[in-house]
């Protein structure tokens, strides 16, 4: 019998760090929020190194009444349940990034969702704050660490951080991140503000 054979090209075989057992890597897993249409699944389609997960599905007429496409009228699908991604960021973490469905109905997922994560990216659209203070609130009351990730669409007003920060009221050591989901490096810039928040408020 032929013996199977890794035939990946160099690229995508195992790097020297995923085989060195000395120092496993850290896998965690982080959750992205937000409101309907903010970004979530653009924003783990953009940093994901495996074709992320999604569970998009058509809206219908019978969806109008409880999403609101005002502010995203070409938006033709939306997400059923959640994104799922990865990122390394870093020789020796690796961050599944989980994104959270929008719609309320679906909020009842958010307790499994957040389990075992160990913080979660807010994402906030200026046109539209107030759709981001249900995920601010969830966050706070179960005082898990969180960043605020201001998704800021082209042609739209740009605000200052310590604007955002007056508006949605949080609290003064709550980073806020200016990016754009579909700009890789931003995102990469956002989950980095997690993860250091992450330690920062984990205790010792
Ligand atoms: N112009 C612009 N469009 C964006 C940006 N982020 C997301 N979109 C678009 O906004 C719509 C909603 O994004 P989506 O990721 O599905 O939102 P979700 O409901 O939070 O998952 C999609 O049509 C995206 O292509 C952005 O930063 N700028
Ligand atoms: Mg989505």
């Amino acid at each position: 019998m032929d013996s199977a054979v890794c035939d990946l090209p160099e690229e995508e075989a195992p790097a020297p760090w995923q085989l060195d057992h000395d120092r496993a890597p850290i896998a965690t897993k982080v959750v992205v929020a937000g409101g309907f249409g903010v970004g979530k699944t653009t924003f783990v389609g953009s940093v994901s190194e495996i074709t992320p997960l999604r569970t998009e599905a058509l809206m219908t007429q019978a969806a109008a009444d409880t999403d609101d496409l005002s502010a995203t009228p070409d938006k033709a699908t939306t997400t059923v349940a959640m994104d799922f991604g990865r990122v390394t960021l870093d020789e020796d973490l690796v961050l599944y990034v989980f994104g959270t469905p929008g719609q309320q109905r679906f909020w009842f997922m958010w307790d499994d969702l957040v389990r075992g994560a160990i913080g979660a990216v807010v994402m906030a659209d200026t046109r539209r704050l107030t759709d981001c203070f249900a995920a601010l609130d969830y966050f706070e009351s179960c005082r898990l660490p969180y960043v605020v990730a201001v998704n800021h669409f082209e042609g739209t007003r740009r605000f200052e951080v310590e604007d955002v920060r007056d508006a949605l009221t949080v609290p003064p050591d709550v980073p806020i991140v200016i990016m754009d989901a579909r700009e890789r490096s931003t995102v990469v810039e956002s989950l980095l503000a997690l993860v250091a928040r992450a330690l920062e408020t984990t205790p010792a």
